[in-house]
């Protein structure tokens, strides 16, 4: 970082800085990961300066022919890890991608069905606040206020009332797996086109731990950064009838230049999924959360659903008399990072909540697994418990530092990769 250090000591100072926080803090941020040192190293690299527009072998540009390696790289390997019949591996980020597989598919005006955000699904499934709740007519769906879980009878429901163009599933804060053949059935009725939008569980599917959407769905989203540990970045699957109208809508439909610094990192994190560890690593997510949500129901908190099948739960704090605004500031003083998030039927606004997100995507990478859960579920509990007590903050703050040293990330300088 000396160069930068130089010529621009301020962000420099700001990098080095974030480096001392993800090495010392505790992060449960559900979709957050910690990239390998291959992927820093791909992501810094000279191909930014790259201009690409177009698909490897059809570009807009001269000098291509190395970019085209990594990007064919991409789509080959993205398409091996999960039996994809075609891939783009351009859409820069999640909801680029999802916006792509709308373009691909239904006209403006025209109807999706999915999940509401206030019920764990995303923005760019039909929130008014965002573009796909403004050009598109949703029906949104939820959970059930009995079981926090899907109720596929009611997507049946609306699915015949208001015969969709789209069913979309998939969910930023949704505990539990989806039944994908039992979706796949409601689209076929209504003769829906099935998007399915994995990017928080798709390295859960890369690691055979989730039930696998490709099979089912006509057209598959993901980000790239999240469980799968890669690149900030989005991809899309699809089956070979989608091919040209989902790579027409990505570019010219939705992007210009291709960010090929990103997509040779893609390829790179592709690889290492590919990996016996990644399985192995996947399958601790999983078994990692499971323990977390145990310590919580053990020590007399709601936890949504009852539990998690997954790599994240959510905690219902008002049993703490907190909001999720308050306990995620009691914890960042305490040094562990989680958001707050909405909760099921939620009484309070999405900047105040009810509840925290937590997953263990990034803890579950350091090595931690569920005896550290355990221990890291009791620090919640005692922040929780004295939100207001700098003495209990400052101690686990101590505690926290020695757990993160105990399970280095980046021990090895990463302020600059490469
Ligand atoms: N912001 C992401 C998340 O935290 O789940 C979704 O885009």
């Amino acid at each position: 970082m000396e160069e930068l250090r130089r010529t621009d000591p301020e962000v420099a100072e700001a990098i080095a800085n974030d480096v001392e926080r993800q090495r010392y803090y505790v992060n449960l941020i559900a979709s957050e990961n910690y990239a390998s040192r291959a992927v820093l190293e791909a992501l810094g690299s000279v191909m930014t300066n790259k201009y690409a527009e177009g698909y490897p072998g059809r570009r807009y540009y001269g000098g291509c022919e190395f970019v085209d390696v990594a990007e064919r790289l991409a789509i080959e390997r993205v398409c091996a890890l999960f039996g994809a019949a075609h891939a783009n591996v351009q859409p820069h980020a999640g909801a680029q991608a999802n916006m792509a597989a709308y373009f691909a598919v239904i006209k403006p005006g025209e109807s999706i069905l999915a999940m509401s955000l206030a019920h764990g699904g995303h923005l760019t499934h039909g929130s008014p606040v965002n573009f796909s709740g403004q050009l598109y007519r949703v029906v949104p769906y939820g959970v059930r206020q009995d079981t926090e879980q899907i109720d596929y009878d009611e997507i049946a429901r609306l699915a015949r009332a208001h015969r969709p163009r789209v069913i979309v599933s998939g969910a930023t804060a949704y505990p539990r797996t989806f039944d994908f053949p039992r979706l796949r059935e409601i689209c076929d009725e209504v003769g829906a086109v099935m998007i399915v939008d994995m990017a928080h569980f798709a390295g859960l599917v890369a690691g055979k731990v989730h039930p696998d959407p490709v099979p089912y769905a006509d057209i598959v989203t993901s980000t790239t950064h999240k469980t799968l540990r890669g690149p900030r970045g989005g991809l899309i699957l699809c089956r070979a009838e989608y091919a040209q109208q989902i790579d027409k809508a990505v570019f010219p439909g939705v992007q210009g230049g291709p960010l090929m610094h990103v997509i040779a990192a893609k390829a790179v994190c592709f690889k290492e999924a590919m990996s016996p560890q990644f399985r192995a690593y996947a399958a601790r997510i999983v078994e990692n959360a499971r323990a977390l949500a145990a310590e919580f129901l053990r020590r007399g908190y709601h936890v949504v659903s009852g539990g998690t099948d997954n790599h994240l739960m959510l905690v219902d704090v008002r049993s703490k008399g907190l909001t999720g605004r308050r306990a995620e500031r009691a914890l960042g003083d305490a040094h562990i990072i989680v958001n707050k998030n909405m909760i099921p039927f939620d009484p309070e606004k999405p900047m105040t909540t009810s509840g925290i997100r937590i997953g263990t995507p990034a803890m579950t990478t350091r090595g931690m697994g569920p005896a550290e859960m355990r221990v890291i579920g009791g620090w919640i509990d005692e922040v929780l418990s004295a939100p207001d007590d700098a003495a209990v903050a400052a101690r686990i703050r101590g505690q926290v530092r020695d757990l993160c040293a105990s399970f280095p990330i980046y021990p090895e300088r990463v302020e600059v990769a490469g």
